[in-house]
Formats: C-alpha cells, sequence, structure tokens
C-alpha cells in the first residue's frame, strides 16, 4: 500500500471520515519541518494526507488547580488540540500510575512498579477528561486512533460519553504476559477498559498472545474467528501491526551534504571500530547491563584495546521520576569505572552522552558504526534497531546485535540476536560482529531491508487505519456481527 492508500479512498461510503489522533504528547510540528519518531512521523502522514485532529497534552503542567485547554491551533489540514495538565494530574496519571506503575510492569520490571489506588484514580480522571474535551470536537463519522498505554481507559470513557464512533488503540509498549500484568492490582479495570476499543493493535504477536490470553484464561472471556475477542459484554479486533520506518529516507539523510560533513568530522574523532547504542535514558533499555556486557568484552577480548570504542547516546528522559534519576547516577558511576579501568593515555574506551542530539548527525553517525548494539531488556518494538539497519551501506553495511526481547527480534531476526542478561554472550557477539566478513555482513543486512521495506512506516499505519475503517462499531452492528477481520 502506498502512501496515498489511505482506507477512506477505498471505502466510499467512510470516505468524508475523519481521522482523529489522540496521544498523551501532541508532538511539536511546525508547517514545512520534519517531524522526528516513528509515531508522530507516521501519524502525522496519515494526517496531511485526510486532515484531521491531533488531541492531547501540551506537555505544560498548568498553575493553577484544573488541567486546561489551550486554544485551537491548525497547521496545513491538522488542527492541534491540546490540554495543559493541572499539578495533581500530572503527578497521579503521568509521574504516577503511567509511568511509576504501568510503564515498568508492561516492560516486565515489576520490582520497579508502585502502584496506588490514588494514583490510578488520577489515570482514570485524565482519560475521563480527554475523553470530555473530544466528545466536543468529534463528528459521528470521524474515527479515533488512541496511541499508548496512558490511553486504555480513553475509549470507555468516550462510550460514558455517548460516543458510538469506531476507535481503535495501538499499543506501542509489549503487552506482558498474564501473570505480570496481573501485579498490577487494577488488571483487571485496565483490561475491562480496552474491551471497549473496536480495535487493538499490537506491535508483535507475542503481545497480541498474552492479551488473548489474559481474555481467555482471566476474564472468562472467548477467543472468536477472525482475530476478534470477547470478554466483559464486549467483542474487540486484535491484531498485529508492528511499527516500520521510512527506509529510504533515513539512508538519503545519511548521504545529505551537512550530513556528510557531519561524518567526516565525526570519522577524523573516532577509531575505526565504533560500536554505538542510542536510546532513551530508561531502565527498560537495558544500558547497566549493556555496559556491564562492553567491559566483560574488553576483559574477554584484549585484542581490540586501543582499537575500539562504544559510544552511548542516552537523552535524558523522565527525568523527575526517582527510578530515572538512580539509573542516571549508575550509569554515570559505570562509565568512569570501565574508562579508570581500561583506557590508555591515547584511549578512552566508552564515551557517554548523556544528551540528545539532531536527526542529521544521529543518522550519519548510524552509518559509521560497524555495530549497533540495541539491548533492551524488553521493548515493544525499538525504532533504534530498524533506523541503523536502514542507515547501513549496502555493500558494506555494519552489524545489528540486538536483544531477543525487542519487538524488533521478530522481524530482524538476521541481527545477531542476544540476550541483554547475558554479558559474556553479548562480548562475543560484540567480537564476531566486529571480525564478520563482508559477505555475511551484507547477507545478513540484505534480509534485515527487505523486511522493513515490506513493512515500512506507510505499511504500518495503513494496515491499522484500513483495519479501523472496516471496524463496524458496536452501535452499527449487532453483537458478534461485526466485519470479518482480515487475518493478516
Ligand atoms: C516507544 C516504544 C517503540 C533517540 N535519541 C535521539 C533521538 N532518538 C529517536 C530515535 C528513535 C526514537 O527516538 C526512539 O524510538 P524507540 O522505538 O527506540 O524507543 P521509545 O522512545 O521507547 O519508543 C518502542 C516506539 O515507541 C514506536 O512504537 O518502538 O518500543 O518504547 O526514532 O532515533 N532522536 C533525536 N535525537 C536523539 O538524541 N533526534
Amino acid at each position: 500500500m502506498g502512501r496515498s492508500g489511505a482506507a477512506g479512498d477505498r471505502m466510499g461510503n467512510v470516505a468524508v471520515s475523519r481521522l482523529v489522533v489522540v496521544s498523551n504528547r501532541v508532538a511539536p510540528i511546525t508547517e514545512g519541518e520534519p517531524t522526528t519518531g516513528g509515531l508522530a512521523a507516521g501519524v502525522m502522514d496519515a494526517l496531511k494526507e485526510k486532515g484531521g485532529i491531533w488531541f492531547g497534552w501540551s506537555g505544560e503542567v498548568s498553575a493553577g488547580a484544573e488541567s486546561l485547554p489551550n486554544p485551537e491551533r491548525t497547521v496545513g489540514a491538522i488542527t492541534l488540540y491540546t490540554v495543559d495538565l493541572s499539578r495533581r494530574d500530572y503527578d497521579e496519571f503521568y509521574r504516577g500510575f503511567a509511568n511509576g506503575a504501568l510503564w515498568p510492569a508492561l516492560h516486565y520490571q515489576i520490582g520497579l512498579s508502585r502502584f496506588d489506588w490514588t494514583e490510578f484514580a488520577g489515570y482514570r480522571r485524565v482519560n475521563t477528561l480527554f475523553a470530555q474535551s473530544l466528545a466536543k470536537l468529534v463528528r459521528d463519522d470521524d474515527m479515533i486512533w488512541a496511541h499508548d498505554y496512558h490511553l486504555l481507559c480513553l475509549a470507555e470513557a468516550l462510550r460514558a460519553e455517548g460516543k458510538t464512533n469506531r476507535i481503535g488503540l495501538f499499543l506501542h509498549t509489549p503487552f506482558p504476559a498474564p501473570q505480570v500484568l496481573m501485579t498490577v492490582p487494577a488488571h483487571e479495570e485496565l483490561v475491562r477498559a480496552m474491551c471497549h476499543y473496536d480495535l487493538l493493535g499490537f506491535q508483535t504477536e507475542t503481545d497480541r498472545t498474552a492479551f488473548a490470553d489474559y481474555i481467555v484464561r482471566w476474564a472468562g472471556g472467548d477467543a472468536l474467528e477472525g482475530r476478534r475477542l470477547r470478554a466483559f459484554g464486549r467483542t474487540v479486533h486484535a491484531e498485529v501491526y508492528p511499527i516500520g520506518v521510512h527506509v529510504e529516507e533515513i539512508r538519503a539523510q545519511t548521504e545529505t551534504p551537512t550530513n556528510r560533513r557531519t561524518a567526516t568530522r565525526m570519522r577524523a574523532s573516532l577509531l575505526d571500530n565504533l560500536i554505538l547504542s542510542v536510546d532513551r535514558l530508561d531502565y527498560s533499555k537495558g544500558l547497566r547491563q549493556r555496559f556491564g556486557s562492553f567491559g566483560r568484552f574488553l576483559q574477554d577480548y584484549p585484542t581490540w584495546h586501543g582499537n575500539v570504542t562504544f559510544m552511548q547516546i542516552a537523552p535524558p528522559s523522565r527525568a523527575d521520576i526517582q527510578t530515572y534519576r538512580e539509573i542516571r547516577r549508575e550509569l554515570e558511576a559505570e562509565a568512569g569505572r570501565i574508562n579508570g579501568r581500561f583506557a590508555e593515555v591515547d584511549w578512552v574506551p566508552l564515551r557517554y552522552l548523556n544528551k540528545s542530539f539532531p536527526r542529521n548527525v544521529l543518522m550519519p553517525l548510524y552509518a559509521e558504526a560497524q555495530i549497533g548494539l540495541v539491548t533492551p531488556l524488553r521493548d515493544g518494538m525499538n525504532l533504534v534497531a530498524k533506523e541503523y539497519a536502514a542507515a547501513q551501506d549496502p555493500e558494506d553495511p555494519g552489524v545489528l546485535v540486538l536483544s531477543q526481547f525487542a519487538g524488533a527480534a521478530s522481524e530482524l531476526d538476521a541481527a545477531l540476536l542476544v540476550n541483554p542478561y547475558d554479558e559474556a554472550g553479548i562480548a562475543a557477539a560484540l567480537d564476531r560482529g566486529l571480525a564478520m566478513p563482508r559477505e555475511e555482513r551484507c547477507e545478513r543486512h540484505a534480509a534485515m531491508l527487505a523486511v522493513m521495506r515490506r513493512n515500512n512506516l506507510d505499511t504500518w499505519r495503513d494496515r491499522f487505519v484500513a483495519d479501523l475503517t472496516e471496524r463496524l462499531s458496536p452501535s452499527h452492528a449487532e453483537p458478534g456481527l461485526a466485519t470479518p477481520a482480515s487475518t493478516r
């Protein structure tokens, strides 16, 4: 499906329906400037084509006691509606339940998950607040596409406002095995709320299966034909849509004249063998274990001493949450220990950059790196893995060393797959990757490129929008008579 193949074009009866995107944050967008990041780029393309609304938090915390809407803003065919959250809503919804309890549990880090019923009530309150504001904006035939773990209760709140629109949710994170989800005391409320969506999109079959497993084994529900599930008196279609990247654009971005100049300057300051990692500073990304693995590599494979640099780019993230401040301190200490132990007067093995860089620096860096080291403990997909592979020169590509627990591993199985908890295994993969003959590198890269071209960012968006377009909302259909699902 090409970029112009949005579903409304094919379905005469719904061609007029607008797309309403709802995400926790509305990305800061400016006319004529490219949007970075998978979610923003993907939904922006869809909104630009069909026109529509993007609704969400502005990123600002309001001074008053109430969360308040901002005046609407128009960028091309897109209307942006944002809300400033009150301090209480921010603390309970964003810092509290969403990022303090749910995010760690979704990533299997149950020891880091802190649950509080008051915060969960705050999470529901903000979902309701979003729904009440949206209810005033949406028309009956609009399609609503919500994103991510912040909005699991949005469809339920919209239904309570009497909305019968088609509503879909794409979950960017993993959906954990039921026994892990059930460590969150409000698990049943969450899954019940999710069943008010018409369409639930997951990154991988593993995530979808975990959700179906909860429905069938723990919610007394049923798996119906056509990828539908029935529980809590609702029928929901659950499908897999692995998010992708704009493959050709990424390769082109490594080669623009400005970026080439950047690359030349970087090359002058780097050694021949660059191992590169780029992650938000988040415990789910496995940075501590990765630093340990690099130390193990230096210890076990001394022939590489003086001849390899590991560069970790880690822009700060959610810095007002305690666990995120702790990981930052730990990594600084670990980087110091590794360099203290192995560095020479003319060689510093680890460069740890705790800040973000513009895309025109990142893309040529990806292209320069012999190894892309991507070892999250769990990850919904991991776009860095795909961007790294897309940025490589097909004639002389680098090697992707990828965690088996990243969603990307289900597609990029031609990478060197590793267990992120196995320091010796990662060290061995680094040694193997650095020494890998060109023929094998080319073969592995070609296999990854083929998968990524087949399933790029357009495919992800088009498939989701098409499936949501084809769903009949419960108010339009007899229970159990929803349109048969596609089985892609
Ligand atoms: C969530 C899920 C899922 C990173 N540092 C800089 C920078 N980045 C860009 C990368 C990439 C994006 O941020 C990160 O995406 P990831 O997928 O790796 O990770 P999350 O942020 O955790 O994303 C994840 C994703 O949603 C999409 O569904 O894959 O599993 O957790 O695009 O390039 N960009 C710039 N400077 C940086 O320093 N410009």
